[in-house]
């Protein structure tokens, strides 16, 4: 049992990506600096419990700063999916393949949290023409949760959409179910027609499924034979769900053949109705998550 906190900077070999390592007393993390992505996070076993964990990761890494990484926590900013008007642009927005900075670290014996910022520049301004900072600080210690501060640090408004897309690791897809979504509203991404409302306790998986949960209650369980992870993010009006299915799993050249049994994605964010943001203000997002093995 780890009695001090740890943290280390490695390069990753293949990929080149920066990230940092760290273990406290509860768990062990990979942080990237590449999207303030957390990549991996695995409690520790406790109490004859055994460790978990809690995040499918990709087993191809791409070149750092080159594309998306598929897999851990990635955050879709300032849009989410295909940009509404320009469809050359990245999918899901620029801020999961721009290197952030580590503004801060807290290291204790039972926990990290790290604050990563993302400043716009010139290049972001290519994608997106406004002035912004973020910050997202991550905590890890018996839980993970995440915060996201958006600033709009320039003199005009502007809008975005956002989401934490979280890849949740579970031992079989077709024995997974999400709580929390009865009498919410959504939109099929693979139908695109009306919203429909879920009236059923849990949703389960038998084909692909790409969903846009509106209004929800912000608070979720993804239940397996083996585990509950609970996910709280009341503060995020929106719940995206995914899993590609065999099919499409086969079509992403970052997904292992079958890797698609092994994760749902259950997506925190602000998607359907945007965020607007005065200049010079602010608004911040948390989501929390933690995981009890049955
Ligand atoms: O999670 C919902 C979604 O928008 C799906 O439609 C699918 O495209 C997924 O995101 C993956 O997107 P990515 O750009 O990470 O491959």
């Amino acid at each position: 049992m780890t009695s001090t906190a740890k943290l280390e900077y490695r390069t990753l070999a293949e990929s080149q990506l920066d990230v940092i390592c760290i273990e406290n007393q509860y768990c062990e993390a990979i942080i990237a600096k590449q999207g303030a992505q957390i990549l991996q996070y695995r409690l520790k076993s406790s109490n004859g419990r055994p460790d978990k964990t809690l995040l499918w990761l990709s087993q191809h890494l791409p070149q750092q700063g080159q594309k998306a990484i598929r897999g851990g926590i990635p955050l879709c900013f300032p849009w989410f999916g295909a940009h509404p008007v320009q469809p050359n642009l990245p999918a899901h927005g620029f801020a999961r393949t721009e290197i952030w900075t580590l503004e801060h670290i807290q290291a204790e014996a039972h926990q990290h949290n790290l604050t990563f910022s993302l400043q716009s520049d010139e290049h972001t301004k290519t994608n997106w023409n406004h002035d912004f900072q973020l910050k997202m600080t991550i905590h890890c210690g018996e839980d993970l949760s995440l915060t996201l501060s958006v600033h709009n640090t320039g003199i005009t408004p502007f809008t975005f959409s956002f989401a934490w897309h979280s890849y949740f690791a579970v031992s079989d897809i077709h024995d997974t179910q999400i709580l929390g979504l009865e009498n919410t509203a959504y939109i099929d991404q693979l139908h695109q027609q009306n919203p429909h409302r879920q009236t059923e306790p849990s949703l389960s998986f038998s084909a692909e499924t790409d969903r846009i949960y509106y209004q929800t209650q912000g608070h979720y369980c993804i239940q397996d034979p083996l585990q509950q992870i609970k996910i709280d993010s009341p503060d995020c009006p929106d719940a995206v769900v995914w899993n590609p299915w065999a099919n499409k799993a086969a079509r992403l050249a970052d997904m292992q053949d079958h890797a698609w049994l092994g994760f749902v994605c259950l997506e925190s964010g602000q998607i359907h109705t945007p965020v607007q943001l005065p200049a010079q203000h602010n608004v911040n997002f948390h989501m929390h998550i933690t995981a009890d093995l049955l």
